[in-house]
């Protein structure tokens, strides 16, 4: 039986692809550098799949910054400004994904529900397509002439065209998806290109058919399908999704003209469907390796499912469910976790050996014995370790009752206790938590990692950074401070450091967007926490001044958003045992003094399930867990919490079930359009919609910030109004910090003044 999968991390072992990229931008080496070394990162990719018994590799899905990108520039979706930003076509290129003096990016957006970033398609009804399969047809003949068979892998039409937006040029209800026949067109000519150069099998991927799609888009499907599947001249086609249940679209694809389905096997409901209405003459790469989590998998229950597919489908092979991009490489470099738990885990490498290990079972049980059987044992030793298991954190679950996850009093009655404790201005400034992250900060972090300093000197430079932090915050005339975050490396990674239940990886890269990666860590046990961790540095922070200073935490939504979870309870167990932990935190904070306390979920939006019927469900264990985070604390204390980088529209319900007394939003970019939405929806809690664009290097003038400010008080009641960023100030520089929080600080005095002199 043979085996592939659908797609391979990209930045290489020691992230070379994102050094290389970084040093052509910075103009340290030239376009023929990163072409070589992206050559040789793309060789040995290939050799280890190969090695590893891989039968056909994939191709094409190695990228300079996105597959999304790279398929608008194969089809010559390149809106003009970006032609005119550059003098050829690598920048042009670099234009889209990330700007530059002359042009904005692309919009950024989640790839699906994972982690992963892709820039966002502009077309318009004046859209030309033409086909430039170059990058592809090189990729190809690379791996060809190294000896692999190989199958370049495409994002498909459809997936393309409904990722897309309207440019900015075309009516706001233009539909990409009305460009679908000559988007076609050209991906015929492709399929004619690729064929001619040898390919027997293209993969286009159709995640986009997992998402709740209406009756004209399965339509559109099967009439996209049908003219490639046409095609005079073509690679044999096997359409890919992944991510969730294909439901009414499997049917178009098992009556689709075309020669195989990759299918995400990990959903049950996939399997179901292929058993009862088999696949007729086609392929099936059965995507029975989960692509997404980094647990070594079941083998032999993999193995039951592959037999009753085997029965079904003539022509079966084995594979993963999705990319392999959304995992880190190698469990196998990750030295600093004892043996047992890395036997629990299978990074992208270890992925290969479990494809192969089945595809080999399927034929040769024997030979494949021993890898089976220490698949078991790993499974055995995870399933009955005491070390996933906590009693005291079972009995407090067991223990937690409705009223845990309640405030005292209702948010009227919370409000004037609270204006009572902390007697703030109307339009009370503050900020979202972080300040700018600086070069000898990050030194000071290295050299106590690297035990060059010890932990008293590596604290008294952070208190020197919160003293300074403090101090320009007074100086500026801030109402409610921070501590800067100065200690923290990530939001979440600083936390799961020091929970039980949590592990961190050293070389767990996973790319985020372009060059930037993540380490996400990987809940592995039960939650706890086993002492304080942020009280100190808020105490610190408190002594230097009169003013409030918010105690800052990451909330449980997000906490796992950006880890790896457990796969062995549901997804909301977890969430409360790391709510529980947070509680504890917060509680701490409380005691020692902390009258306002701010619990970020960034990511509770990022998070919604794909399809419409699992969200219910999804924000009923979110809410709540944020809520049993927060609701220990009395009604005088203030709860805030902070979100970014979503459309809020679809979830002001959820948000106000947080039932937190404040939110910071981000809103710059839309030109403050979020006040009338938070007007419209009727939300009454204090709200801090985001004045200042924090993404750009760009200081606003204090009569922008005014302008902005105006609008949220024209939609809003300025008692419910807060005056804040649109995020954290970590990536920013210290003088534009000072520069824009002056220019923020000085609009809302005018705006405050305006209000008061008016009858
Ligand atoms: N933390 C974690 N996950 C996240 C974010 C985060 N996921 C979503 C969002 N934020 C992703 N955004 C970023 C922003 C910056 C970087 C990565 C993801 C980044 N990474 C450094 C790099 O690649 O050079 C490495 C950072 C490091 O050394 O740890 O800049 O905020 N967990
Ligand atoms: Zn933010």
């Amino acid at each position: 039986t043979s085996t592939t999968v659908l797609g391979w991390p990209r930045q290489g072992p020691k992230r070379e692809l994102k050094r290389a990229i970084e040093a052509y931008w910075a103009g340290r080496s030239s376009a023929d550098e990163l072409h070589d070394i992206a050559a040789a990162l793309r060789a040995d990719a290939w050799k280890l799949l190969a090695d590893n018994g891989i039968d056909e590799v994939p191709t094409g899905d190695f990228s300079y910054y996105d597959h999304v990108l790279d398929a608008a520039t194969m089809v010559g979706a390149i809106p003009q400004r970006y032609r005119d930003a550059a003098d050829n076509d690598l920048d042009v290129y670099f234009a889209m994904a990330r700007g530059n003096d002359t042009v904005a990016p692309l919009e950024m957006t989640k790839w699906f529900d994972t982690n992963y970033h892709y820039l966002v398609p502009e077309l318009s009804p004046g859209t030309t397509f033409t086909a430039d399969a170059s990058r592809q047809l090189a990729h190809l003949a690379q791996a060809t002439a190294a000896g692999h068979p190989a199958r370049p892998v495409l994002v498909g039409p459809l997936t393309f065209l409904l990722l897309a937006k309207p440019a900015p040029d075309a009516p706001a209800d233009f539909d990409p998806l009305t460009l679908l026949d000559p988007l076609l067109e050209v991906y015929v000519e492709i399929l004619d290109q690729l064929q001619e150069a040898g390919a027997q099998w293209v993969q286009l991927d159709e995640p986009a058919l997992v998402l709740d799609q209406p009756a004209t888009v399965l339509e559109a499907a099967r009439h996209a399908l049908g003219r490639l599947g046409s095609a005079m001249k073509r690679p044999q086609l096997v359409v890919a999704s992944y991510f969730d249940a294909l439901q009414g679209a499997f049917e178009v694809l098992a009556d689709a003209p075309v020669d195989g389905l990759a299918i995400d096997c990990t959903v049950p409901d996939n399997v179901t469907a292929i058993l009862e209405h088999g696949l007729a003459g086609k392929r099936l790469v059965a995507g029975v390796i989960d692509g997404r989590n980094i647990w070594a998998a079941d083998l032999d229950d993999r193995l039951t499912t592959l037999r009753r597919l085997a029965e079904r489908v003539d022509d079966l092979v084995v594979g993963t469910s999705c990319s392999l991009l959304h995992v880190p490489l190698d469990a196998a470099k990750e030295t600093a976790v004892d043996d047992e738990l890395r036997s629990w885990l299978a990074f992208a490498r270890e992925k290969v050996l479990e494809v192969r290990t089945l595809a080999t079972a399927l034929t040769d049980e024997t030979a494949a014995a021993p890898a089976l059987e220490s698949a078991r044992n790993a499974l055995a030793s995870r399933r009955a370790s005491a070390r996933t298991y906590n009693d005291a954190v079972r009995a407090r679950m067991a223990a937690v009752t409705d009223a845990d996850a309640h405030r005292g009093a209702g948010y009227d009655e919370r409000r004037t206790l609270q204006q009572e404790a902390l007697g703030l201005p109307l339009l009370p400034t503050t900020t979202i938590g972080s300040f700018p992250q600086t070069d000898s900060l990050r030194k000071a972090r290295a050299a106590l990692r690297r035990g060059e300093i010890g932990q008293a000197a590596y604290d008294a430079t952070m208190r020197d950074e919160i003293a300074a932090v403090i101090e320009l915050q007074e100086q500026l005339g801030l109402d409610v401070l921070v501590h800067g975050e100065p200690e923290r490396n990530d939001m979440v990674q600083y936390f799961a450091e020091q929970l039980d239940g949590y592990l961190a990886t050293t070389h767990g890269w996973v790319q985020s967007y372009g060059t930037r990666c993540v380490r996400p860590p990987i809940i592995f046990g039960d939650v706890s926490r086993p002492e304080p961790m942020t009280v100190r540095w808020w105490q610190a922070a408190q002594s230097m001044t009169e003013r409030p200073v918010k105690g800052m935490l990451t909330g449980p939504v997000t906490m796992l958003a950006w880890s790896f979870v457990r796969d062995d309870q549901p997804l909301g167990d977890t969430a409360r045992q790391v709510a529980l932990a947070l509680r504890d935190e917060v509680s701490d904070l409380e005691a020692a003094g902390c009258r306002v306390i701010q619990v970020d979920e960034p990511a509770l939006r990022e998070t919604l399930p794909l399809r419409e019927s699992d969200r219910p469900a999804y924000l009923e264990w979110a809410t709540e867990s944020f809520r049993l985070a927060t609701s220990s604390v009395t009604d005088a204390t203030q709860v805030h919490t902070h979100m970014c980088y979503a459309d809020f529209g679809d979830i002001f319900a959820a948000i106000d079930d947080l039932d937190a007394d404040v939110i910071s939003l981000e809103a710059t970019r839309s030109g403050m359009s979020l006040a009338d939405e938070l007007k419209e929806s009727g939300y009454a809690k204090g709200v801090g919609p985001g004045v200042y664009d924090i993404h750009s290097p760009r200081v606003p003038s204090s009569e922008e910030v005014r302008e902005l400010l105006q609008k949220a008080v024209d939609a809003l009641p300025a008692q419910q109004v807060w005056v804040n960023p649109d995020c954290g100030l970590k990536t920013r520089r210290p003088d534009e910090v000072r520069a824009a929080l002056a220019n923020v600080v000085s609009a809302a005095a005018e705006v405050r003044e305006g209000l008061s002199a008016r009858p």
